[in-house]
């Protein structure tokens, strides 16, 4: 079973089409129907959909496709394509890496930056990580307490202040001791949109200025289980910073799978990892290949 199904992320997308594309042997617009409107009921918004239908009425064409098992290789080839961000689908190996991890609150960012540290760890690489959610101490306490676990060092400010300070200060230890990746924490505010845009932008400009020699990953953290609100946040924050990927958490506690489809197709943000559970080794590199045959579980 793919191990992006293990837990049945995938389980509501793949049961209805499974059923009815053994209820349906013979290809016709019957068929199609049905296809199209389990998809709509799986987390697929419409624009994702009629882009699957066409492509998958394309194939059926030009492949001449007869049976369902052949419709069935056909869409986890095309769905597998829709989310499948090339070269862009994995983190940047090159160091000094700095990473900021930004998302609404409760979506995972902290122990999401906990797993990729304790990642790069096991990879050799030295990590730093800075607690620049500054707007709850317990924030920083939790990143600590995630650092001494995975053998981090964490640099954090007192709580309320500027973000931006914390970032800079873990920039000059992240040179001064040659880390590999610095992972920056950050608070969750999207109720105000300007706020945020301007902090965000105020942490960008202390990056460029600071830390020029060093690659840039900023990833958008997103909770599976909120459903259509999860592609609301993706919008939201691919307007205020220039995302180069996403985490999408908590695939394990919800067969929400698909909106990883809708998310990556209309965003064009490729997910890198997902989050499986709470434990430090719950996170496994985005492979859209096995996405899409899981949904099939294949
Ligand atoms: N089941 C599950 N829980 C998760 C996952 N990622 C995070 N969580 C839980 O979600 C809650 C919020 O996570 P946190 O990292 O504090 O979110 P933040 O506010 O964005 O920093 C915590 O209870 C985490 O243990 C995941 O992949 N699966
Ligand atoms: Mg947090």
């Amino acid at each position: 079973m793919s191990i992006f199904n293990e837990k049945g992320t995938l389980r509501k997308i793949g049961e209805r089409l499974t059923d009815i594309l053994v209820n349906n042997p013979k290809i016709d617009e019957n068929l199609m129907d049905d296809i199209e409107e389990a998809l709509v009921m799986s987390d697929i918004n419409l624009d994702t959909t009629e882009k699957i239908m066409e492509m998958l009425r394309h194939d059926i064409k030009v492949k001449y496709i007869k049976d369902s098992e052949d419709v069935k290789k056909a869409l986890i080839e095309i769905i597998s394509k829709l989310i499948d961000k090339g070269e862009r689908q994995k983190l940047i190996d090159e160091y000094p890496l700095i990473i900021l991890v930004i998302g609404i609150n409760g979506g995972g960012k902290t122990t999401s930056i906990a797993k990729l540290a304790k990642k790069f760890k096991d990879e050799g690489r030295s990590v730093i990580l800075a607690a620049a959610d500054t707007y709850r101490a317990a924030a920083s306490k939790q990143l600590e307490e995630w650092g001494k676990k995975v053998g981090a060092r964490v640099i954090k400010h007192k709580e309320g202040t500027d973000p931006s300070a914390v970032i800079y200060d873990a920039i000059q230890a992240s040179k001064a001791n040659k880390t590999d990746v610095l992972i920056c924490d950050t608070a969750g505010r999207l109720q105000n949109k300007t706020n945020l845009m301007k902090e965000l932008e105020k942490m960008n400009r202390v990056i460029d200025r600071e830390y020029q020699e060093a690659k840039r990953e900023t990833l958008l953290v997103i909770d599976a289980t909120t459903g259509k609100n999860a592609i609301n946040q993706a919008e939201e924050f691919n307007d205020v910073a220039e995302l180069t990927g996403m985490i999408i958490t908590k695939l394990d506690g919800t067969a929400r799978g698909g909106i990883a489809i809708t998310i990556t197709d209309q965003y064009d943000i490729p997910i890198k990892y997902v989050g499986i559970g709470e434990g430090m080794d719950d996170l496994i590199e985005f492979i859209p290949k096995d996405f899409a045959g899981g949904i099939f579980d294949e």
